[in-house]
């Protein structure tokens, strides 16, 4: 029987980092692709490093030889191509970059594997967006509904969704697009609007944060969880045709609820008062002290030029042909395990300060810090 290798793009970032241990745990050989960077701890990899069947390798999206060179070396039999400046804000600010590594790289990936003449012996997931949907023209969104990008970030993403869909056509290479809505986890980045709750809950909650400033509570989200979608790419890899699939749990929240039931984990409850960049929620429930305050306002600075406003997903065609349950962790579990997670992270996050303290305290006693 041949061997599984492998090849993940963005091993290094949240869905990564999961993918990884679900393949390791599937007797897979990993090679994850990692750039240079000044600061050398990979947080959610760093339990992986050392494992036998797990190896990293320096490469760049911008780089076509970096990645022509990697794939002819590890011989890949299945690439996950998750690498991508994926932050929509952060589109708008360094849009040539984004389009570079998130448009351009999805067509180097794709010509490494032809240089290397892996086209029938080597299968390609493309980490697509529901981002594409944008400024939506159906809801809930299908494989059918109508595309229409809405931020340089979905712009870049919409050129890798259709060079992908050429290349399987132009030269019948299995490459398929898994169509994600928005999935988080205790790993999520923390820029990103629910780890950004859940981690100021948890802070407010314990004292550490005045107030979390966030831009549009209306906006709409169909949120599932990180971990149960990374099966959702490997299935797609094991079909017998090569096709795009919408990966959703089919239900939607907005930022406001998705706050309000992050606080209540906290064990802070919340009332809503005011309109747009005027809301506030305060404190009706929760630690004596905090009774009656503002704990979470609006800021203006995180407001999007163009905001997705309305993404839900139909995942009817996974279900049916991929046998997926989109349900396995509801959005309940979902905001509850990400604030879990963060209180106690946060009040580690003392602990361990408190022990640096007392280091340097030595250290100065002993004169190693001046
Ligand atoms: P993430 O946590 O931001 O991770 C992104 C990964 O890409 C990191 O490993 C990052 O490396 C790497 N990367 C960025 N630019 C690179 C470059 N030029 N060369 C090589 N590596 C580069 O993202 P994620 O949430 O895991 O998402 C994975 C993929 O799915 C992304 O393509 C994203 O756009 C897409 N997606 C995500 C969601 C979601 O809700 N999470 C939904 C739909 C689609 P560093 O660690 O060095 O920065
Ligand atoms: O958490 P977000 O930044 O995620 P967004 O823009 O939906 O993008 C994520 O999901 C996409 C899939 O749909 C991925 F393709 C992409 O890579 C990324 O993983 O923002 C969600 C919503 C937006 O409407 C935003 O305007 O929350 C709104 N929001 C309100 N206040 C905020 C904030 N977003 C952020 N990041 N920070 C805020 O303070």
């Amino acid at each position: 029987m041949s061997k599984n290798i492998a090849l993940i793009t963005g091993v290094t970032g949240q869905d990564g980092s999961y993918l990884s241990e679900f393949l390791l745990a599937k007797g897979y050989e990993v090679h994850g692709v990692i750039r240079r960077s000044s600061v050398d701890y990979r947080e959610r990899i760093a339990h992986l490093e050392g494992t036998p069947n797990f190896h990293l390798h320096y490469a760049d999206m911008v780089d076509s030889m970096s990645l022509v060179k990697l794939v002819g070396s590890v011989q890949p039999t299945e690439i996950y191509n998750l690498a991508a400046q994926s932050h929509v804000q952060v589109s708008f600010d360094a849009p040539e970059y984004t389009a570079n590594a998130d448009a351009v790289g999805v067509l180097r990936v794709l010509e490494a594997v032809r240089t290397n003449h892996l086209e029938k012996t080597c299968r390609i997931y493309q980490a697509s967006t529901s981002e594409l949907y944008g400024k939506v023209e159906e809801v809930p969104q299908n494989e059918k509904t109508p595309f229409h990008p809405y931020s340089p970030y979905a712009v870049a993403k919409l050129y890798g969704f259709w060079i992908v869909k050429e290349y399987r056509e132009a030269y019948d290479m299995f490459c398929c697009s898994g169509i994600l809505f928005n999935h988080e986890s205790e790993r999520r980045g923390e820029t990103f609007v629910t780890r950004k709750i859940t981690l100021a809950a948890a802070r407010i909650a314990q004292g550490k944060q005045d107030c979390l400033y966030l831009g549009n509570l209306d906006s709409k989200r169909d949120w599932g969880y990180a971990k149960d979608y990374v099966q959702c790419m490997w299935l797609m890899l094991q079909q017998e045709k090569a096709q795009d699939f919408v990966i959703a749990t089919g239900v939607q929240h907005t930022v406001r609820e998705f706050a309000t039931l992050a606080f209540h984990h906290a064990g802070i409850e919340l009332k809503w008062e005011g309109e747009g960049v005027n809301e506030k929620g305060i404190v009706t429930l929760g630690p004596a002290e905090l009774i009656g305050k503002t704990v979470v306002a609006v800021s203006e600075d995180f407001y999007r030029p163009t905001d997705v406003v309305n993404l839900w997903g139909d995942p009817t065609k996974a279900k049916t042909e991929l046998g997926w349950n989109p349900q396995t962790t509801t959005f309940e579990q979902l905001v509850e395990l990400m604030v879990r997670h963060d209180m106690a992270k946060v009040a580690s996050e003392d602990a361990a300060a408190k022990v640096r303290k007392m280091n340097l305290a030595e250290y100065l006693e002993k004169g190693i810090v001046k």
